[in-house]
């Protein structure tokens, strides 16, 4: 099995042209319908000759489901782009693009719908110049209707030829399903549903949904039971258990173990050096205006500064501090590297928040500069690496 997301704009054709392709509406809800508008995530099948089964998950394309739109793409490994012949190129489009350019998505086929109302030419010239720069560089383009099917004969075909270079995963990869849906079903129990990306599961696996221990009772894979189910593959899961907190990935046990579930406690929250004073009576926290809760180490690593060496000696010194008094989880300097990626995309939001108000110009004057942008996302890059290197402090 193959599986596809759709991606494009809101109202460019993608829902329209899913149930052309596979004669079943990926929008399902009333509200959707009403609306002409997808919410939620839509999931269909159908048979390309050349390539077998072909599972998609319809993206919405409003950027007020954009959380929705990156749970359906995360794990699915092709895209259909599709854009408007009609429209020029949309905010929307670009972020979709900016998406599976950071996931890494390198398989795809450029959709240019809606030809039956416009000339599609420069549409299709525009979005193969966007997707120039992008890990989608080169994919084949189709020009096509989803009202009138004109192009869908082309279409099919190939999708079908982009589907057989996808190089077929590892079925024996530790399993890592995110769950993009969960629902309860009588006399079933709790089902959840995703994209299994790689790996393989069987009934009678035992996993971990979150950190609970879960068993498996039943599978299916479009519509069909299955004994057995490996990636990538649409799947939902039928567990034995009813998880009271279930969590958002369902895994092989002690092949994802490196942090687990942290415990939280209210913390500063932005508690850098900056944020200390000291007065004769010793030190003094100040600007509590981000106290949140979250993992204990967020209020730690704030603090260190210098080269590696610098701060591997302050780090030393201020675990030792902190044990005097309460206990610290080792694990939680695996989260350091992600909590500088948040913070760097949180003052980021925030700076851009509060533009209207006048002092952030004037505080931030380079903040619209491209040499701003340049550095920030070369930053971001930076930070991705180093997201990945084993942790620096222990
Ligand atoms: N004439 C014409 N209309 C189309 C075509 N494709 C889609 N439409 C219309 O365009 C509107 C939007 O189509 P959808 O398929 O819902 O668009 P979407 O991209 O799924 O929208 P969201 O899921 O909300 O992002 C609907 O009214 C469709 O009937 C086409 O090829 N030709
Ligand atoms: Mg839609």
């Amino acid at each position: 099995m193959y599986v596809v997301a759709t991606a494009g704009h809101v109202d460019h054709g993608k829902s329209t042209l899913v149930r052309a392709l596979t004669g079943t509406d990926p929008d399902r809800l009333e509200e959707e319908k009403r609306r002409g508008l997808s919410i939620r995530l839509g999931y269909c099948w159908t048979h390309l000759d050349g390539a077998g089964d072909v599972a998609f998950v319809d993206v919405p394309g409003h950027e007020r489901f954009l959380t929705t739109t990156l749970a359906g793409m995360g794990p699915v490994p092709v895209a259909l782009f599709v854009v408007a012949a009609d429209d020029p190129w949309m905010p929307q489009a670009a972020e979709h693009l900016a998406a599976l350019d950071a996931l890494g998505v390198r398989y795809g086929l450029l959709v240019v719908t809606r030809s039956d109302l416009a000339d599609p030419a420069p549409a299709l010239a525009r979005a193969g110049e966007e997707l120039s720069r992008t890990s989608l560089a080169g994919i084949p383009a189709v020009v096509c209707s989803g009202r009138t099917g004109a192009g869908l004969g082309d279409l099919r075909p190939a999708l079908a030829s982009v589907l057989q270079d996808v190089p077929p995963p590892d079925p024996a990869a530790d399993v890592r399903l995110w769950v993009d849906r969960e629902f309860h079903v009588r006399g079933t129990g709790t089902v959840v549903t995703g994209t299994l990306p790689a790996g393989t599961l069987r009934v009678g696996d035992r996993l971990l949904l979150g950190d609970r221990p879960v068993r498996v009772r039943g599978l299916e894979c479009l519509g069909e039971q299955v004994t057995q189910a490996s990636g990538v593959a649409r799947v939902a899961v039928a567990l034995a258990e009813r998880p009271a907190d279930p969590g958002r990935a369902l895994v092989t046990p002690d092949a994802y173990d490196a942090v687990g579930r942290v415990g939280e406690i209210r913390i500063h929250g932005d508690c850098h050096l900056g944020n200390l004073l000291w007065n004769e009576h010793g030190p003094v926290f100040v600007d509590l205006d981000d106290c949140a809760m979250g993992p204990r180490v967020q209020d730690l690593w704030m603090l260190l500064s210098g080269s590696p060496a610098d701060q591997q000696r302050q780090w030393g010194e201020i675990v030792a501090g902190y044990q005097q008094f309460a206990d610290f989880d080792f694990r939680e300097v695996r989260l350091v590297e992600p909590l500088r990626a948040l913070r760097m995309l949180h003052h980021g939001a925030w700076v851009s928040h509060r533009w209207v108000d006048p002092a952030f110009p004037r505080a931030f004057p380079w903040f619209g500069e491209e040499r701003y942008w340049d550095t920030y996302v070369g930053d971001l890059r930076e930070q991705m690496g180093a997201i990945e290197e084993p942790p620096l402090l222990l």
